[in-house]
């Protein structure tokens, strides 16, 4: 996922022969969206025949709309969406459509009532990540012998109605009911550190018992953990001795570090680096070639200790990472 496939060429390649690509970002909120972002741009160069036109819109639909609308009205030849929630999306992309324009999504998803204005999407399948960390949840409390109405959990959520948050969110829901874990309140944070810190502070002065901090990204556990740790607590897996467990989602270098000081417990990584896939995508669709239209990028999870081999999720076995400094050393983001 990570190299632009093609070799690239020596020389930029002249503007007029190269594909022109408008490119919406949602936000720079967080470690996963600078490495998408970047892992796009590269991807999608110059040197690679593309002519990119890029649009940072603050976590703001209001200005992916006006971006989208730009880039329709310059002709592009075709769109890269990363929306920031699922909903609201017909009118602009039907414009789009009209002007003869394709649309690739990526990462979260958008809901249309007209499919046919999705060209392709790619992404990672929120709703099994969260499966991946509620069963490990379930399996490591047991395996230190704590019962399941014993777990306290305070769900730090990311942006309200984009498809990771949608996915996260409901899989803890669903697994709070299948264990009998308690569910004491969840909180948006906007996957950023500054919202996550000042909502965990809240958190811990409207409940004593917390135990389990579930976040919904590396942004929001490293925010969390200040205000934890700020407080007098401490964070780790020893629930049993008071401390609090913090389960995480991306896998960025920023949450892996945290969980080689032991203080993030489990980390279900996320893949950012979409842009050889975006690539490949943007260059079969202008050429008419064949491609899919879902494409599932393939994730791990990371944890520190090996009290928790592997999960079955979906039928398949999962294996639970052991994270050591050169594992976290060779990735790229
Ligand atoms: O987990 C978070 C980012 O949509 C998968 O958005 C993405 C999420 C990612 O801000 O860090």
């Amino acid at each position: 996922m990570t190299a632009c496939g093609d070799a690239q060429a020596e020389e930029e390649i002249e503007p007029t022969q190269c594909i022109s690509v408008g490119f919406s970002q949602l936000g720079a909120e967080s470690d996963w969206r600078v490495a998408n972002t970047e892992s796009i741009k590269n991807c999608l160069s110059r040197h690679n025949g593309f002519e990119l036109m890029f649009d940072d819109a603050q976590q703001k639909q209001d200005k992916q709309f006006i971006a989208i609308r730009n880039f329709t009205q310059q002709e592009v030849d075709c769109i890269v969406l990363a929306p920031v929630m699922e909903t609201g999306w017909d009118t602009v992309l039907e414009e789009a459509r009209d002007a003869g324009i394709p649309v690739i999504v990526v990462d979260r998803q958008v809901k249309v009532t007209d499919t046919s204005l999705v060209t392709a999407w790619v992404g990672s399948d929120f709703s099994k990540e969260a499966d991946i960390a509620c069963q490990w949840l379930n399996s490591f409390t047991k395996a230190k012998g704590i019962e399941a109405g014993e777990l306290n959990i305070v769900d730090i959520q990311g942006t309200l109605g984009a498809t990771a948050q949608i996915g996260r969110t409901t899989g803890l829901e669903k697994a709070c009911i299948k264990y009998g874990w308690n569910l004491l309140a969840k909180v948006p944070a906007d996957y950023t550190q500054t919202k996550a810190k000042e909502v965990m502070q809240n958190l811990l002065r409207n409940y004593e018992n917390i135990n389990v901090v579930y976040c919904e990204n590396d942004n929001e556990a490293i925010g969390a953990i200040e205000a934890i740790e700020e407080s007098g607590l401490k964070v780790g897996t020893d629930i049993k001795n008071g401390e609090i467990l913090i389960i995480s989602f991306d896998a960025a270098n920023s949450g892996l570090t945290k969980v080689l000081e032991g203080k993030i417990a489990l980390d279900v990584e996320c893949n950012p680096l979409q842009g050889a896939e975006v690539q490949k995508l943007v260059k079969a669709v202008i050429n008419g070639t064949e491609y899919n239209k879902y494409t599932y990028i393939e994730e791990r999870a990371f944890c520190l200790d090996d009290t928790v081999k592997s999960v079955t999720v979906d039928d398949q076995e999962c294996k639970i990472t052991v994270l050591t400094q050169d594992i976290l050393n060779s990735r790229e983001y």
